[in-house]
């Protein structure tokens, strides 16, 4: 509820003080000192650096010298300067560099920016400023813009007409449009127009506006306080900014297997028993899962590292027969540590000077779950080193996941936060908590990442966390907060999610069938049909909500669920892959049909359906009794997964999706690794891969390829090489094809005898391969090699040893 006060002059009325903004000016100078250049003006002085062929760093800076040191969202070797071509002409200075021109113009220091053929790209008219430290620039908005970005934001995935903040906050509701800071502050966004796109990334902490609505022919980047201090990061395709962003600010550490399968949470299990009954559950029902979640009530009164004595006696015991299940447990760890001087964590952090304070030293302590409590001040190395180490209270258990919440920080105060005259120690650089809000949580996760992998021996770590800052993906997961069982919820987190893939945080995902009010039957199988193609699968609810478990809804619900769980661990290899892509590339998993198919005006707003990697198409129904829905599908052709229907694309169908079907169309000529079906996604008793081939065609010009990526998918081994790669092709010839497989690299050898390559969806008859025996299903099931046609699925197999020389097969017609 609001009241009058939303409409306080002092809120809506920040022009009103306009005339108090100040103004660089005129440029009056341009040099270059040690490869950053210096454009001195009137009344402030901007720095360049050139970082790499389509990208510069931009700082606005009084007085005489720049600072250009950054935040952890930047990686230290992404720094290196390169040089440019400066030329001076009566009206502007240019620096030339890769693919950039920039144009300063000394009339008003003003920015232009062209690409290598001389075609403006982008403008920043003049920087402005008030006594009270805030900045904004205005940068040119043609009639044909579009906004994608800013990462974990409600609404459309095109944020042109839309105003957001950037300013980390625990809003529990309403998830809606008018909502403009959710938990995390991606401050990047890219403005796409004339099919070419370049991203701006505001390196600023502290509190930073978007605004794409007010303006007119022009768009706002602001901050509050602290420096205006831009990435400007040139496409002009959305991939190119994309893996430059990603290059700049760290990409997804490569998961453990195990992170990517299907999670299981509810606040809270409530005792060891339910847990251990939840765990039996799944394995009876042969429903895969590999991670169960402990909320809050697992500690003893809201301590961190701690289990209640009562609700957990024997943590031992219990991790003991979750491990013989292959169910790993992720408990959440909430920044607040109580004000308990019995309680040893509290009584480290204050011996060691370990939490957060304001300026005049007293300390902050504010009210959370165990009541008043202390928060480390992870700006300082020896803090955040100090909360890495607890964990080993939690490693030593065999636990190697940690859940991040309220790391917002979110305090139950008017606020909702830390005060902002906190003054965190930040190693020797003190500065406010309002200049360093949006790292919070991001340091938290670092430490977090940090202590558990410095304490695992090898096994990769996995944080989920719910605040986060650019660069948190280097860290942790990303879950979306606290939607609600609302179809509403459902749908908004297609759009979500995929402008947070496009802001670096390439492994995220909504809260399946709702955490907040009731889900129902209906609204769990549609969310759960679709969320299983998210990068993060997790199903969770509030306390006192209707129980959504996957058999909470009777065994026809029950069956569905299990096919669509079924399914992610079926094409778990095909997403190791794309995991491995975006831990190389910063190219998401899930991705806006936009990233592949930009040149398309269809695809520019598209947001309820969405790509897994390049070729699998997924729409899901996202409405109660609904069996239809329109579908658009870009140039090319179609394959309907359940059907097998050629649909020729570049235009819109009407897909039918009676409750079982969630529509899914795989790109003709395109290739999965699926794996066998598991019940927990790191089990490698047997690792045979099947490719699967979409729709081969015996003619020349067809070819269809893969790379598959496998390693022991849970250590840090593959960083020395212990992984694999796999060549696959598949080349269309006048009366066959010819299939050949090779390995470019074998650091790893996966547990399995035979690699299967099945064509399926093909109009080819496969009358006869040289050197492999036609077999009967039969032959094929007792382990010969040979091909073989399934009447089941119309497809045909090759089923052939698996040679680290590789092999070559060629197909006859
Ligand atoms: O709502 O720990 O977003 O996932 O279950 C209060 C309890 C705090 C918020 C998280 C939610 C979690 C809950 N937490």
């Amino acid at each position: 509820m609001d009241t009058s006060e939303a409409i306080h002059p002092d809120r809506i009325g920040a022009e009103v003080v306009r005339q108090a903004w100040g103004q660089i000016g005129k440029a009056l100078s341009l040099t270059c000192i040690d490869g950053v250049y210096i454009c001195r003006g009137e009344r402030a002085s901007l720095a360049f650096v050139f970082l790499s062929d389509t990208m510069f760093r931009m700082k606005l800076f009084m007085g005489k010298d720049v600072d250009l040191s950054s935040t952890i969202a930047v990686l230290p070797r992404e720094q290196s300067k390169l040089e440019a071509t400066l030329q001076e002409s009566e009206s502007a200075w240019t620096l030339s560099s890769g693919q950039l021109v920039l144009e300063i113009e000394k009339k008003t220091s003003a920015l232009s920016i062209f690409d290598v053929n001389e075609r403006l790209v982008a403008r920043q008219d003049q920087i402005s400023w008030n006594p009270r430290g805030a900045i904004q620039a205005v940068y040119d908005m043609p009639g044909d813009s579009h906004f994608y970005g800013l990462g974990e934001k409600a609404s459309f995935l095109d944020k042109k007409g839309e105003h957001y903040t950037m300013w980390n906050t625990d809003v529990y509701a309403p998830h809606v449009p008018e909502i403009e800071a959710l938990y995390q502050s991606i401050p990047l966004l890219i403005h796409m127009h004339g099919r070419s796109s370049y991203g701006i990334f505001l390196d600023n902490p502290g509190r930073t506006d978007f605004d794409m609505r007010s303006h007119g022919i022009a768009y706002t980047i602001g901050c509050s306080t602290g420096d205006y201090d831009i990435y400007f990061v040139y496409g002009p395709q959305l991939k190119d900014v994309v893996r430059e962003y990603t290059k700049l600010t760290g990409r997804i550490a490569l998961p453990p297997k195990w992170a990517l399968g299907y999670h299981q949470s509810r606040y809270s299990y409530m005792d060891q028993n339910e847990v251990l009954n939840l765990a039996r559950t799944f394995r009876e029902k042969e429903i895969p899962c590999d991670v169960i979640y402990l909320d809050i009530h697992y500690m003893d009164e809201y301590r961190v590292f701690t289990f209640d004595p009562v609700r957990f006696p024997d943590p031992e015991g219990m991790m003991a027969e979750l491990k013989s299940l292959g169910i790993r447990i992720v408990p959440i760890v909430d920044p607040g540590v109580k004000k308990d001087p019995k309680y040893e964590v509290y009584r480290q952090g204050i011996a060691n000077n370990h939490f957060s304070r304001k300026l005049e030293g007293d300390l902050f302590f504010g009210d959370v779950w165990p009541g008043i409590s202390a928060f480390p001040d992870f700006t300082d190395d020896s803090a955040s080193e100090w909360w890495g180490n607890l964990h080993k209270y939690y490693t030593e258990l065999g636990i190697a996941g940690i859940w991040n919440d309220m790391n917002e920080p979110a305090v139950f105060n008017a606020s909702k936060t830390m005060d902002l005259d906190v003054m965190h120690s930040n190693n020797g650089n003190p500065k406010t908590h309002e200049e360093l809000h949006n790292l919070y949580g991001m340091l938290m996760s670092k430490a977090t990442y940090e202590g558990l992998k410095n304490n695992l021996d090898g096994e990769r770590p996995f944080v989920l966390t719910r605040a986060g800052y650019s660069g948190i993906q280097r860290y942790a997961a990303v879950w979306t907060g606290d939607n609600r069982s609302f179809w509403e919820h459902m749908a908004l987190a297609m759009p979500m999610v995929l402008n947070m893939g496009l802001s670096g945080l390439a492994f995220a995902g909504p809260d399946i069938g709702g955490f907040a009010h009731h889900t129902s039957a209906e609204l769990l199988v549609r969310w759960t049909q679709m969320g299983v193609l998210f990068p993060y699968c997790r199903n969770h609810s509030a306390i006192a909500t209707l129980r959504q478990e996957p058999w909470s809804f009777g065994p026809e619900i029950e069956s569905i669920l299990r096919e669509y769980i079924g399914l992610r661990y079926r094409w778990m290899p095909h997403l190791y892959n794309l995991f491995q892509e975006a831990s190389e590339t910063g190219l998401p998993p899930m991705r806006p049909l936009l990233l592949e198919y930009q040149d398309d005006p269809n695809v520019t707003n598209l947001c309820d359906q969405f790509l897994v990697g390049r070729d699998v198409l997924a729409a899901p129904i996202y409405r109660p009794d609904t069996e239809h829905r329109a579908v658009y599908l870009p140039e090319g052709e179609w394959i309907d997964y359940w059907t097998g229907e050629v649909i020729a694309g570049n235009r819109h169908i009407l897909a039918h999706a009676p409750l079982r079907i969630m529509p899914l169309y795989i790109k003709s000529g395109a290739v999965i690794a699926e794996g066998v079906p598991t019940l927990y996604a790191d089990d490698r008793t047997d690792e045979t891969i099947t490719l699967r081939i979409y729709g081969a065609q015996a003619k020349k010009g067809f070819k269809a390829s893969y790379s598959l990526y496998e390693d022991d998918s849970s250590s840090f081994a593959y960083e020395q090489g212990a992984s694999s790669l796999l060549q696959f092709e598949l080349i269309g010839e006048d009366h066959g094809l010819q299939l050949q497989y090779r390995y470019e690299r074998q650091g790893y050898q996966a547990n399995r005898e035979f690699l299967r390559f099945t064509l399926v969806c093909t109009s080819f008859k496969l009358a006869q391969i040289e050197g492999l025996n036609e077999l009967t299903i039969e032959e094929a099931e007792e382990g010969q090699e040979g091909w073989y046609f399934d009447e089941q699925t119309g497809g045909f197999t090759l089923q052939v040893q698996d040679r680290s020389e590789g092999a070559t097969y060629f197909l006859k017609g």
